[in-house]
């Protein structure tokens, strides 16, 4: 039984009883269509004509310009009214999920905080999923289209109830068999998905080649500015558009980890975005190109080449160049999504720039849905931070809508978690990962524990159970970060697969980041006064906070400076002291997780308690193994013993 995640019976059944109307609306489609097939086979409610008195009335109005409004009149009957008839359909999932969670009132202004709510596929033609962690893609098996639509649309439900409004459904990495979806050939299987999407209000783009002109044996250039390719991509985006008039547009990684890009022909990022951008702008599509420009140049003999600073050195030059329609999508940090970074400084340097800030919702480096990783507490602290502009604080949340030169041309992405096991997460626990990531993207304002609260109702129907997840859900994040890498030094984990120690794994490999561990000490000198100048990428009030070793925030001491172990942290602690501990305890948290479980053995249903228990089986291994090698590489290293003495191996 494929698992209904946050949208179940139960949670349906409390707006079932309602009848519903759907009012004239300006614009008949098939997303208004989708409403009333929703309401009709999905919440098997009654859908009535107005004049017989609807108790949920639907409508759209020019009134509201983004989002919905629900609201109650006296009669006590219920109003959802659409700035759209996308929102619309997300008014109408709120007002099913909101009356089931009982937070409703009398009604509520919804206006979106981001403008794009993006979720990105790292699915392959053949069926693997790059980084994914919860069995095959539901989109492809082996090389062929779709695995299940009906599984394609429960997914798009489940994206649009929590206002998802665009998709890319391949991997930026885009292989060769993945370069023709845009031939021909494929564009009836994309348009498909593609109209699946369309009808939950979704926007379906595809990664595109950036070499798709050569590819296809048409030319022996993709040079941006060559007026034979500049033609080639016009007339490929006239025959996509012709089979799919609702196209979003494309979604390109270049020149980075081995993809083609505009740097072979000598010509900009904003050159190569540009051009792709004119190709679909007469169709009002958007292209979204990635500032992940990583081929890397590391050496680890070599201290001063640092790829923190890659996205900055190659973007900020470029700001206020790219097309109106293009946008540039930026991960959270200047690495690769790892447990603790800071704030990519990209953000804030671009003023004049669309910008999307990308997230990952798969586990990559976060415990590959083996661990329990409930990640919001990090992209909260992603969304508040704050730049300094002109004297003013702008939060990261608001930053995009401030730098962007269309105002909906903005927003957050992130990668999906999502595969075909029968609980789409792999942990049953991720569903509030994907959840969250939507909530987050539309109420930017929401805390991780609001959120999480919602999930929680919707997900379990049992007190004690909603009490003991949600204790160990909050904590997990930190936790995770407890027993892994250290004060945001970074990668520590096995090489490639990402799981697992390997405290020396990247330490001489040019795609890592290095702690350069000696006996006397540790981390990154990434200051202006002595290391790789980094810092200086900030404006000055986070460059002096951060290249100051006095006022450098603990969790990200190690990214910014190279520390002797007795260094005092702004806790009271020594660095090794810190590792120590935080290596013990995070061991124990993980203990703690499993006996709390335990208890919940008669509490849940048997499939959701097995499966975390397995997990926590397994999350268990691998919190010793990480403690045993983080504390005994650096007992060997600095030859301090633990004040408490607890058993570190030799
Ligand atoms: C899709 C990291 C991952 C890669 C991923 C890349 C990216 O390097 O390990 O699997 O490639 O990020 O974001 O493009």
């Amino acid at each position: 039984m494929i698992d209904s995640c946050w949208l179940t019976k139960e949670v349906f059944q409390a707006a079932s009883k309602y009848k519903f109307a759907v009012d004239s609306l300006s614009n008949e489609d098939s997303v208004s269509l989708n409403i009333r097939r929703e309401i009709i086979e999905t919440l098997q409610a009654q859908l009535v004509d107005l004049q017989e008195s609807a108790d949920v009335e639907l409508t759209d109005s020019d009134e509201i310009k983004k989002g919905f409004n629900i609201s109650r009149d006296e009669r006590g009957h219920w109003h959802i009214i659409g700035a759209n008839n996308g929102d619309l359909l997300h008014g109408l999932y709120y007002f099913i999920i909101h009356q089931y969670i009982g937070d409703l009132g009398n009604g509520t202004d919804q206006c979106p905080s981001q403008s794009i709510r993006m979720i990105d596929q790292w699915d392959n033609f053949d069926g693997s999923i790059e980084r994914g962690y919860a069995g095959e893609s539901i989109f492809y098996d082996n090389n062929t289209f779709s695995y299940s639509y009906s599984r394609i649309r429960q997914y798009a439900r489940l994206l649009s109830s929590v206002g998802i409004n665009y998709i890319a459904i391949n991997n930026v990495n885009v292989h060769m068999k993945e370069t023709f979806f845009i031939s021909e050939e494929n564009l009836p299987k994309i348009k498909l998905i593609s109209d699946i999407f369309g009808e939950f209000g979704i926007k379906t783009l595809l990664s595109v080649n950036f070499a798709s002109p050569i590819r296809f044996r048409d030319l022996d250039s993709s040079d941006p500015l060559d007026e034979r390719v500049i033609e080639w991509w016009h007339e490929r985006a006239k025959v996509i558009y012709r089979e799919i008039p609702t196209f979003g547009g494309f979604l390109v990684k270049a020149d980075s980890e081995g993809e083609p890009g505009p740097y072979s022909y000598g010509r900009n990022h904003a050159q190569g975005a540009n051009m792709l951008a004119a190709a679909v702008k007469p169709f009002g599509g958007i292209v979204i190109w990635r500032a992940f420009v990583y081929n890397s140049q590391q050496d680890w003999r070599d201290r001063s080449i640092d790829r923190a600073k890659a996205a900055y050195d190659n973007f900020a030059k470029l700001d206020g160049k790219f097309a109106e329609n293009a946008i540039l999508q930026i991960k959270f940090g200047p690495i690769d999504f790892q447990t603790r970074e800071p704030i990519q400084p990209l953000l804030n340097a671009m003023k004049h720039t669309n910008q999307i800030v990308e997230f990952q919702i798969t586990q990559e480096y976060t415990g590959h849905q083996i661990d329990i990783n409930y990640l919001l507490p990090q992209w909260v602290r992603v969304m508040k931070f704050n730049f300094n502009r002109d004297g003013h604080q702008v939060a990261v949340k608001n930053i995009t809508h401030k730098n962007a030169v269309v105002e909906n041309n903005c927003g957050i992405a992130a990668v999906s978690n999502i595969g075909r096991d029968e609980n789409w997460t792999g942990n049953k626990l991720a569903q509030a990962n994907l959840y969250g990531f939507g909530r987050l993207a539309w109420n930017s304002d929401l805390t991780a524990s609001e959120i999480l609260d919602e999930w929680l109702k919707l997900s379990i129907n049992n007190e004690t159970a909603i009490a003991v997840t949600r204790g160990i859900m909050l904590s997990s994040n930190q936790v995770y970060e407890d027993y892994t890498a250290p004060l945001g030094v970074g990668f520590m984990v096995n090489p490639a697969f990402h799981y697992g120690p390997g405290v020396d794994g990247y330490e001489f490999d040019r795609w890592g980041t290095y702690h350069f561990a000696d006996r006397d000490g540790l981390g990154v000198d990434r200051t202006l006064k002595s290391g790789t100048g980094y810092t200086r990428q900030y404006d000055n009030h986070n460059f002096e906070i951060y290249e100051n070793v006095d006022t450098c925030p603990d969790e990200v001491l190690l990214f910014f400076h190279h520390v002797s172990y007795n260094h005092i942290l702004h806790s009271g602690k020594t660095v090794i002291q810190h590792i120590y501990d935080t290596h013990f305890s995070g061991v124990e948290g993980v203990k703690r997780y499993l006996a709390e479980w335990h208890q919940l053995k008669d509490v849940l249903p048997s499939d959701f308690y097995q499966n975390i228990s397995e997990r926590l089986d397994r999350q268990l291994l691998n919190a010793v193994n990480w403690r045993d090698q983080v504390n005994t590489f650096f007992y060997r290293m600095s030859g301090v013993k633990d004040a408490q003495s607890r058993k570190i191996y030799r």
